[in-house]
């Protein structure tokens, strides 16, 4: 007889996600969360179905760059993925960036609005790159005062209406590289009041977009990030024609592949200064901070999708005379992803509630630093968690996971960037130890720590709050002893900046798991809790059998 095995199918991702439902709960409120239910749903309908099918069908299309017509004219014209067209239409209808700007939930919008993103981004193949940048331009420009550009472009960035709606682009990197953005070459001249970019930019991601926001130096300008300007840039003419760009190619990327990525060359591009002529890299890290953030939530839900991805298989999947999903070796698989996806949800909607705090004067002065501190720390923890769970998600279908139009390769290889672009795991770390250079910069984030432990009170889960402060003393005392040596203190940057990215998540999730209990949601929290803080202590067994089982079926 012949044998085919099933491939894994996706549920309703609003219902099947118990772990977002408690922190809605928890953190719009009941009230709330019933009026947002009916959308949340649908959004969790579509992840799980239409789109994740769309997606599937559309695996082998790719955009594509037409640099001539029939004619001999250089249009250079780009074309987007058949999924992507719809994506662009779903993120006015749902306000997938409007909803934060709105703010008709006050403090909370920000949740609501990566709630909405949550649900679907996971199936749109990589949509949220350009959403990201949109998003972090609208706040930058916001930041920068400058009422003619906010005028002429935020409307567009939080627009409802798919006609009127605008993305932009974020191009800062340059051959020159990506990391060290003060070494870029671009120049800035002006003409009777009017700038002019000359330069190459070597990563432009989501290179469609309607506008950009791009670093330049203006002439005489002195070198490093400092003399460097922000510049906005509306990337075609009221005619349609470019604005002295040309696309010379787009890059061949391991993952992100529906991210038309180009290599531009800017010759002239007419541009606005946003706010000055130096102090680029200041200027431009409102939106650094913002993308940062979404590409927390990107680890999360792509980490989500991996752990409802292998369960789902699990269960159906049959070896060795039993289902994977009755084997306790891969129950203890599957309980370890369900952990660290919790792990990092808890970081990354930490931030999330924190933007939304700030952005609507809610927050104070103690909240700023510590959303500036947790950003980079959010960014980099997440992002190595989500490569390690989709590497793990594709041994768990075996050779399946490796065969291409099963769409399981794609989970690891876009999950690989998001280490990598907004500043990779390194560069990241040492900005860590910038945004904690202030004083009681660290007393802001080991209080953090310590609030949430100290909302731990079942006996279950008091271990759990006690590694997390085990972590933070030895961060504290670690950034102490090396504080005036800069070689030790770069050379251990990552290890101390992942430390702290462990330890807030585990006083997360022990203190989440209190609520659980508190609130009678079940068990699963403190299984989750308990398995992380067992992996952070290095401890090889000890997950109990209850807790394995609790985790793995989620
Ligand atoms: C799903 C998610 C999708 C996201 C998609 C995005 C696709 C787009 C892909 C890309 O564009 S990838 C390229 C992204 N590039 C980066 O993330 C750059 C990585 N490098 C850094 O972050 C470096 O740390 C940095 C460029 C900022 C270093 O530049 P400098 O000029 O050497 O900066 P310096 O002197 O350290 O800091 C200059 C000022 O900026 C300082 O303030 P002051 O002038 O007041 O002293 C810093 O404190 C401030 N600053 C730097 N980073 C900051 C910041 N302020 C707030 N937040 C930050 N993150």
């Amino acid at each position: 007889m012949d044998f085919n095995q099933a491939p894994p199918e996706l549920g309703n991702q609003y219902d099947d996600d118990a772990l977002l439902q408690e922190y809605l709960e928890r953190n719009l409120g009941p009230e709330l969360l019933k009026n947002q239910e009916e959308q949340y749903r649908h959004l969790g309908d579509l992840g799980g179905r239409s789109l994740y099918r769309a997606q599937l069908e559309d695996r082998l299309n790719e955009p594509t760059l037409n640099n001539w017509d029939a004619w001999g004219n250089r249009i250079d014209q780009i074309t987007l993925t058949p999924l992507w067209q719809r994506a662009k239409q779903l993120t006015a209808e749902h306000g997938l960036i409007a909803a934060a700007y709105e703010q008709e939930h006050g403090p909370q919008s920000r949740i609501h609005q990566f709630a909405a993103n949550y649900l679907i981004q996971a199936s749109l193949d990589v949509w949220s790159c350009p959403l990201a940048m949109t998003d972090g331009a609208a706040r930058t420009l916001l930041s920068s005062g400058n009422t003619d550009l906010i005028e002429r472009a935020v409307g567009h960035l939080t627009s409802r209406n798919p006609e009127t709606a605008w993305t932009s682009g974020q191009w800062m990197t340059e051959k020159t590289g990506g990391s060290d953005v003060g070494i870029c070459l671009s120049r800035a001249t002006e003409t009777n009041g009017q700038w002019r970019l000359h330069g190459t930019k070597w990563f432009t991601s989501a290179t469609t977009s309607e506008m950009a926001l791009t670093l330049a130096r203006p002439e005489n300008n002195p070198e490093g990030g400092r003399g460097l300007a922000l510049f906005y840039v509306e990337t075609r003419d009221e005619a349609g024609a470019l604005n002295g760009i040309t696309i010379h190619r787009l890059k061949d990327k391991l993952g992100t592949r529906k991210v038309p990525t180009a290599e531009l060359r800017l010759d002239g591009t007419l541009a606005t200064p946003v706010c000055g002529l130096k102090d680029g890299t200041r200027n431009i890290a409102p939106m650094l901070n913002i993308t940062r953030t979404w590409n927390a939530m990107a680890a999360v839900w792509g980490m989500r999708r991996g752990v409802a991805l292998a369960r789902d298989f699990a269960g159906k999947r049959r070896a060795f005379g039993a289902l994977l999903s009755e084997k306790p070796l891969h129950q203890d698989t599957l309980a370890g992803m369900q952990a660290q996806f919790e792990a990092a949800f808890h970081l990354a909607w930490r931030c999330v509630s924190l933007a939304g705090r700030l952005e609507t004067g809610e927050a104070d002065e103690t909240e700023e630093i510590l959303s500036r501190i947790l950003t980079p720390i959010a960014k980099l923890t997440t992002a190595r968690q989500a490569v390690a769970l989709a590497s793990e998600t594709l041994e768990c279908f075996g050779g399946a996971g490796y065969i291409e139009d099963t769409g399981l390769p794609r989970l690891l290889a876009d999950a690989q960037v998001l280490s990598i672009w907004e500043g990779t795991t390194n560069v990241l770390s040492l900005d860590v130890l910038r945004a904690l250079a202030g004083e009681s910069h660290l007393a802001i984030l080991t209080h953090e720590i310590h609030a949430s432990c100290e909302k731990v009170s079942h006996p279950d889960l008091i271990e759990c709050a006690d590694i997390a402060m085990a972590a933070s003393s030895w961060a504290t005392e670690w950034l102490r002893e090396n504080q005036a040596n800069p070689v030790s203190l770069e050379s251990g940057a990552r290890r101390f900046a992942l430390t702290l990215g462990h330890a807030i998540e585990l006083s997360h999730l022990a203190s989440h798991a209190q609520w659980s209990l508190d609130n009678d949601k079940g068990p699963r929290a403190g299984a989750a809790a308990r398995r992380f803080a067992q992996e952070m202590a290095g401890a090889v067994g000890g997950t109990s059998a209850e807790d394995t089982l609790i985790l793995a079926t989620g």
